[in-house]
C-alpha cells in the first residue's frame, strides 16, 4: 500500500537534504516531482492540484520555520497537507440509538460487498457487537449462499429467509425482526452488485434505504480500480447518500490514488479497508498513519495493535514474569513463535515497520513461517527436562532430535543459539507492548530470530 509513492517522495525529501535552505527553485524542482508522483499514483488531478497549491502556499509563506532543514520543512507541510485531505482522525463507524443499526452494503459487481460484509461482521462481533447478516443478492444463484458459507466460517449467525424468498425487502425486513428478536445490534445488509449504475439498482438500493432506514450506508469499492473506484463512490453518493468507504484489495497493486482522493471527492470519508481475502484482513482506516506511512514513517501504531490482538496478555504476562526472573525455557520459547505465528504472514508485519535504520534493508527479506514451523517442530522433539534446560543436551542428543525433528545438527544448534539471543529479545518485545503502549517499542534487527538470514 502506498509503496511506490512513498519511494518517490522519500527520494525528493533526500534531493532536498543537500540543499542549505528553501528557494524558489528548489522548491519549484520538488512541487514538480511531488506533483508528478502524486499523479503516478493515480490520485484525482484535482486532489494533486489542490495538494500542490497548498503546499506551496506554505512553503513559501511565513510559516517556514527556521529551525528545520528544508528537507524537514517539507516533510512537515506535505504532511499535514496529506492530512487534510485524508481527514484528520479515523471516521468511525455510526450505530442507531434504538438496537438493531442497519448498514447497508452497497457497490458494483466484484467489489468485495460479500466479503467485506463477512470480514465487518467479525470486526463487530471482535469489538463488543452482536451482528446478524443477510443477503438479499437474490439474482446471482450462488450469492446468497456464499454470505451463508462466510457466516458459518467466522462464527456469525445468518438470516436466510424462506427458502423460496426472492424479495429484497422482505428479506430484509424479515432480518431485521429477527435482530430485534435476538438481541442482535446490528445488521449488516448485503446487497446486490452490477456492472455498471443502472436504474433499477438504484431503485432498489433507495428502497431499502426508505424501508430500513440505515444509519450506515458503506460503499464498497476495489481499490485497484484506482479512478474508477473514486468516479463510482461519487455517482453512488450523488444518488443514493453514502456514509462511507471501504476500501478492498489495498493489499493488490493498487497505487493508493483512490485512497488519497476519495473523501476529497465524495466528501464522505474511508472508514475501512481491505487488504487480504482472509476474513481479518480488515483494518479500520487511520488518516494519519497512512500519512506517516506515505511519508515513509511507518505504521508501528497499526502493528501494535495488530500484536495485540493475537497475543494472550495473560500469557504474555507470565512470560515477563518469567524473563525478568531468567526463567524463561525453550517451552516458553515455543509458546512465543506460536504467538507470533498467529499474527499471520510475517511479511506484512515487516511492511508495516518504519523503513529507517536497520530495518530498511529488510525490505526483500522473508522470514517464513516454514521457519516458524521447523523451529517448533525441533522444540518438539525435545524431552520435557531438556525443554526446561537447554544445557543438558550433549552432541548424541542434538543428533537424536534432530533426526525426530526432520532437520539437521547445524538446524539444532543454531536454535538453540537462536534461543539464547531471543531470551534478551523477547524481553524487549513484550516489554514494549505491554508496557508504555506508545511508549518506544523497540524491535530488535533480526525480529523474531536471532539472525537475519536473505
Ligand atoms: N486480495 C483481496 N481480495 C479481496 C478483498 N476483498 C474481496 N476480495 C476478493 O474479491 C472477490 C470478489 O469478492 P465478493 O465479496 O464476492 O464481491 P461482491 O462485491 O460481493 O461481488 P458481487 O456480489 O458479485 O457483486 C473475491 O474473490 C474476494 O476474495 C481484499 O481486500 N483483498
Ligand atoms: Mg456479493
Amino acid at each position: 500500500m502506498f509503496d511506490n509513492l512513498s519511494e518517490k517522495l522519500q527520494r525528493v525529501f533526500r534531493n532536498l537534504r543537500g540543499e542549505g535552505k528553501l528557494s524558489a527553485e528548489n522548491m519549484e524542482a520538488a512541487l514538480r516531482e511531488i506533483r508528478l508522483a502524486l499523479l503516478e499514483a493515480d490520485v484525482n488531478f484535482r486532489v494533486v492540484k489542490q495538494l500542490i497549491e497548498n503546499i506551496k502556499q506554505k512553503a513559501m509563506g511565513e510559516e517556514v520555520l527556521a529551525a528545520l532543514s528544508p528537507s524537514q520543512q517539507v516533510i512537515k507541510i506535505v504532511h499535514e497537507e496529506l492530512i487534510k485531505i485524508l481527514g484528520s482522525h479515523e471516521s468511525k463507524l455510526r450505530f442507531a440509538n434504538e438496537p438493531p443499526s442497519v448498514f447497508l452494503i452497497v457497490g458494483l459487481q466484484g467489489s468485495g460487498k460479500t466479503t467485506s460484509t463477512g470480514k465487518l461482521a467479525r470486526w463487530l462481533s471482535k469489538n463488543g457487537h452482536r451482528p446478524l447478516v443477510v443477503s438479499v443478492d437474490v439474482y446471482r444463484p450462488a450469492a446468497r449462499e456464499q454470505l451463508k458459507v462466510i457466516a458459518r466460517d467466522i462464527g456469525q449467525p445468518i438470516f436466510e429467509g424462506e427458502p423460496g424468498e426472492a424479495q429484497p425487502l422482505e428479506l430484509a425486513k424479515g432480518a431485521r425482526r429477527e435482530s430485534a428478536q435476538s438481541g442482535r445490534d446490528v445488521l449488516l445488509v448485503d446487497t446486490a452488485g452490477r456492472l455498471h449504475i443502472d436504474d433499477q439498482l438504484m431503485t432498489e438500493l433507495q428502497q431499502l434505504k426508505e424501508q430500513l432506514n440505515p444509519v450506515e450506508i458503506l460503499f464498497v469499492a476495489d481499490a485497484m480500480t484506482g479512478q474508477d473506484a473514486v468516479k463510482s463512490a461519487d455517482e453512488f453518493h450523488k444518488r443514493l447518500g453514502i456514509t462511507g468507504v471501504i476500501l478492498t484489495k489495498m493489499d493488490g497493486d493498487a497505487r493508493g490514488g483512490a485512497a488519497l482522493s476519495i473523501r476529497n471527492v465524495t466528501g464522505q470519508p474511508l472508514k475501512f479497508v481491505g487488504v487480504g481475502e482472509k476474513f481479518d484482513a480488515l483494518e479500520p482506516f487511520h488518516p494519519d498513519r497512512a500519512a506517516n506511512r506515505i511519508l515513509g514513517m511507518g505504521d508501528i501504531l497499526s502493528f501494535i495493535e495488530k500484536a495485540e490482538e493475537a497475543i494472550d496478555k495473560k500469557k504474555a504476562v507470565e512470560m515477563q514474569r518469567k524473563l525478568i526472573e531468567n526463567e524463561f525455557t525453550l517451552e516458553d520459547f515455543r509458546d512465543q513463535l506460536r504467538q507470533i505465528r498467529k499474527l499471520g504472514p510475517l511479511g506484512s508485519l515487516l511492511d508495516m515497520m518504519p523503513k529507517v535504520g536497520m530495518l530498511k534493508d529488510l525490505k526483500d527479506v522473508k522470514i517464513e513461517e516454514k521457519e516458524i514451523n521447523r523451529v517448533v517442530a525441533i522444540i518438539d522433539s525435545m524431552t520435557p527436562r531438556e525443554r526446561d534446560n537447554h544445557m543438558i543436551i550433549n552432541g548424541s542428543r542434538r543428533r537424536r532430535i534432530a533426526k525426530g525433528s526432520g532437520t539437521s545438527v547445524q538446524d539444532v544448534n543454531q536454535l538453540l543459539k537462536q534461543y539464547a539471543q531471543a531470551k534478551k529479545m523477547m524481553k524487549t518485545f513484550s516489554g514494549g507492548i505491554l508496557g508504555k503502549k506508545f511508549g518506544k517499542m523497540k524491535l530488535p534487527a533480526g525480529f523474531p530470530f536471532g539472525e537475519m538470514r536473505g
